[in-house]
């Protein structure tokens, strides 16, 4: 299930480039292209849910297997072992810009809390 003038879905079809790090039977994981730390990776789902709150709803699993990849991709980065951040912004008002669901890994450098 896709949406046809979504950006995120045609970078998961491979119609658009992105630097690709890893992918799955349902997630596709691509450096962010203004990255925020050394680490910067956003895996999303090859279906399309505009946020993390649609698809928890639809409780496929995809939040977990977002969490699971995250955690290879960091350590294949070599940056899992000093920790790391999984976000998902979620609506306008929390800096959500990209309407297709998308983890932000975050790591490679120290990271404040709370967040701006
Ligand atoms: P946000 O949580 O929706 O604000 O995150 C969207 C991210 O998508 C943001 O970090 C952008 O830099 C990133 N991005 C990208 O990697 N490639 C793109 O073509 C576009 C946005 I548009």
């Amino acid at each position: 299930m896709r949406e046809p003038d979504c950006l995120f879905c045609k970078i998961a079809a491979g119609e658009v480039p992105a630097e690709i790090v890893r992918e799955g039977e349902r997630t596709v994981a691509f450096r962010d292209i203004n990255p925020q730390a050394p680490t910067h990776v956003l895996i999303i789902p090859r279906d399309h849910f505009p946020d993390a709150a649609t698809a928890g709803r639809a409780r496929q699993g995809l939040l977990d297997e977002i969490a699971a990849e995250a955690e290879e991709i960091a350590r294949a980065d070599g940056v899992a072992g000093n920790g790391y951040r999984l976000v998902f912004n979620t609506g306008t008002g929390a800096g959500q810009t990209v309407f297709h669901l998308h983890g932000h890994l975050l790591a490679g450098r120290g990271l404040e809390w709370p967040p701006g």
